[in-house]
Order: structure tokens, then C-alpha cells, then sequence
């Protein structure tokens, strides 16, 4: 990877931490590039009481001096305002078991019973403060910043959710949706729809339940040949579809139309290939998602994921304690009736830092000029070929 990271933090933790190598140094960049993002995360209809406590907002650390990168190591914070209610359950100090809000009954579904088994804990709390989708804000603020690099190379991208709880938008993405998605509780392309859906979110919370569904991520501007044919680590699908599926409770991931595919004939599944002078090369058609063997072919990426419902029951499934082996219902904690809205922003952020990583091993560059100049020669020349 050229873009690297690793995060750290926990759930009800003093703060989520992040350092991120490999940024080019130029790259204009402000709190306000990534705060927008991490209040979209925190948004969407069906979020629980959790998200009114919280309002992340990034730390630069380091790797940032008045207002652009400066090719160190990038150093992000984001606080998390609830660790105040939680600094002696979450005490590092050493301390006497069981400690408070000790959670023994796995929730089926979640990290909490194998994580136990793998990490030797019986108080499943130890699990699930890392396993939480809490993880994604900071993830998100590390796409944000990817994303302020593809804005500067001329890519564009939105994420939204064409199906929510089962319930289908009934109107085609298009990009004049944009101000629709960003306004709608539900990031839906179909404001009929929207109530439907919020209905159905409603009626989930009252019944003990949770919802999943379909996220969609579409960028455009992007240029043919990120990523690679000749070894399987360097295909950009692939790079892609790991991303995708560490989202918590992404369980199965799609390019283009990848699914509908399988059932058609051949001729009814491949873009046709046109040339003209204005155009250069192009497709009519986009069944391929702008992915083919591995490498973006300069048309739209169309990334979709799938999100199983949340994990914790109001109303819970059966499960047993882990300290005394009884039977007993699964562990009820705050949380979320649906997140599939932040999820859809989520899985936005994360592609973009699998394709401004895929710009960078394309054409390198220690500063953003030298990155948007070769990516400019490399335009032209692909235009001509
Ligand atoms: C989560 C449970 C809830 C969510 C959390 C993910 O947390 P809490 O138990 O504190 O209410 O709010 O999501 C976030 C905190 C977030 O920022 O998205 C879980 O079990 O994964």
C-alpha cells in the first residue's frame, strides 16, 4: 500500500487515533475537508441515542502546518465525548472483576462469543469496544482526506442506499440526485419512498428489531488503468471488495452489476467499446461497474455492499452466559436500529482511499503538483492511444 494506515481506539475510549503514511505533501487541507464527513456518518434516520451524545469533530496532530500536508506522517483524533460517563468501566488501571456493565451473554451476530474465545475474555466488553462500528468515524476522516486528494486530480463520488429494510428506491441514481441524497434522512434517491422506509425503521424500534440493506458508492472522473491484471494482490476489485467487507456487517460486496450478470448471455453483460475524436474511448453501457480484469476503465466505479441488520436486539435472540454456561437471552446494549445511511457515507470514504492509494502506486509524486501533472500527461496520452 502507498496510502497506509492503522487506527486504534475503543467505543467508550478517551478517543479514536489514527496515522496515516503517504500522503504527498501540497494537498490542501482543513478541518472542514473532514468534519462535514464524520457529521454525515453520525446522521441518518434509525441512529440511537449514542449519535446525540457524540459530535466528531478531527484533530490534525501532525502532518498538517497552515492548511496543507506536508508529506510527514498524517496524525488523527477524534474524541469521544462519551468516555466522560465511561472513564471507570473503561479504567486501563488494573481492577477487580467483574467490573461494572460486565457483559457475559454474547449477542449472535456480533463480535462478542468468538472474540471472547479467541482473546480469553469472559467480560465480552473487551470484544466489542474494538469490534464497534464506533471505528468508522475514523476510518471516514482518513477517506475524507483521500477524498480531498481524488477532488484534486478531478474525481468526484457520492454514497447512498437504494434499498433500506427491504424497501427498494423506486427512482434510477443519477448524479443530479446529489442535493436529494444529501438532504433525505435515508441518503434514498426517492422521496416517495422515503416515508415508507421510515415507517418501517419505526415500527423496527418498537418491535425490539433492527434493519439492514443495500449501500451504493459511484465515482466518476477517474482515469483508465488503477490497479492491475499481472498479480492478484495488485486487482483493483479485489482491493476493493476487502474494503468494502470490513465494513461491520457488510456481508456481501458488488461491482457494476455483478450479481444480475451471472444469469445474462454474454452479449447482454459486456460493454461495447465506441472511439471518437470528442470522446476518446468510451461505453454506452456500464454493466462492469467501471472495473474490468482489475483495473478501472475510465467509466463510472459502481461499488455495492450489502449490511446484515444490526446485531443487538431489543428483543434478543437466545444465547447463553460465558461465566456460568445457562441459558439466557443475548445481551441488550444501546444501539442503533438501522445504520445503513452512515454506512453508505462509509463505504464511500473507505473506496476512496483504495483508489487515492491506487493513484499514488500508479504515478507517485512527493508533492500534489507532481502527482496532478503526471496524471495529466497520463490523460493525454490516454486520450490519443
Ligand atoms: C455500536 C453500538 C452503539 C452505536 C455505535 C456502534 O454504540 P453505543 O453502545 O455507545 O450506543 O452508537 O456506533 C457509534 C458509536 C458510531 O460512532 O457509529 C456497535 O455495537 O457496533
Amino acid at each position: 500500500m502507498n496510502l497506509r494506515f492503522l487506527s486504534a481506539g475503543e467505543s467508550h475510549g478517551p478517543q479514536l487515533t489514527a496515522v496515516v503514511d503517504g500522503l504527498p505533501a501540497g494537498l490542501p487541507l482543513t478541518v472542514e475537508d473532514v468534519n462535514p464527513w464524520l457529521k454525515k456518518r453520525q446522521g441518518g434516520y434509525g441512529r440511537g441515542r449514542r449519535m446525540a451524545i457524540e459530535a466528531d469533530r478531527i484533530v490534525f496532530a501532525a502532518g498538517v502546518r497552515g492548511g496543507r500536508t506536508t508529506g510527514a506522517p498524517l496524525a488523527l483524533v477524534i474524541e469521544n465525548r462519551d468516555w466522560k460517563n465511561w472513564t471507570e468501566i473503561m479504567d486501563p488501571a488494573p481492577g477487580n472483576w467483574p467490573r461494572k456493565k460486565a457483559l457475559t451473554t454474547p449477542r449472535p451476530g456480533h463480535a462478542d462469543l468468538t472474540g471472547g474465545m479467541k482473546y480469553g475474555h469472559k467480560d465480552l466488553r473487551d470484544v466489542l469496544e474494538r469490534a464497534s462500528a464506533r471505528e468508522t468515524a475514523m476510518r471516514v476522516a482518513i477517506g475524507a482526506v483521500a477524498h480531498k486528494l481524488l477532488a484534486e486530480l478531478g474525481v468526484e463520488s457520492i454514497g447512498y442506499v437504494p434499498m433500506l429494510g427491504g424497501i427498494e428506491s423506486g427512482v434510477p441514481f443519477s448524479w443530479d440526485l446529489r442535493q436529494q441524497i444529501e438532504q433525505s434522512p435515508v441518503r434514498m434517491t426517492d422521496p416517495a419512498v422515503e416515508k415508507e422506509v421510515i415507517a418501517a425503521i419505526d415500527a423496527a424500534k418498537k418491535s425490539g428489531d433492527t434493519l439492514g440493506g443495500l449501500l451504493e458508492a459511484r465515482f466518476r472522473g477517474l482515469v483508465p488503468g488503477l490497479g492491475s491484471y499481472v498479480q492478484f494482490d495488485r486487482k483493483l476489485d479485489g482491493r476493493i471488495a476487502q474494503m468494502a467487507m470490513s465494513i461491520p456487517a457488510v456481508k456481501g460486496v458488488e461491482i457494476g452489476e455483478g450479481f444480475k450478470n451471472a444469469g445474462l448471455p454474454g452479449s447482454r453483460v459486456h460493454d461495447a467499446i465506441f472511439y471518437d475524436t470528442e470522446r476518446g474511448w468510451h461505453r454506452r453501457s456500464n454493466r462492469a461497474g467501471g472495473l474490468e480484469a482489475g483495473m478501472t476503465n475510465g467509466e463510472e466505479l459502481v461499488v455495492r455492499a450489502a449490511l446484515k441488520p444490526i446485531a443487538t436486539l431489543m428483543r434478543p435472540l437466545p444465547s447463553a452466559d460465558v461465566v456460568s454456561h445457562q441459558a439466557a437471552d443475548a445481551a441488550r446494549e444501546r444501539s442503533d436500529v438501522t445504520a445503513v445511511p452512515a454506512a453508505s457515507v462509509i463505504l464511500e470514504a473507505l473506496v476512496s482511499i483504495i483508489l487515492a492509494d491506487a493513484y499514488l502506486e500508479k504515478f507517485g509524486g512527493d508533492t500534489l503538483e507532481e502527482l496532478q501533472e503526471r496524471v495529466s500527461v497520463y490523460q493525454q496520452r490516454v486520450r490519443e492511444y
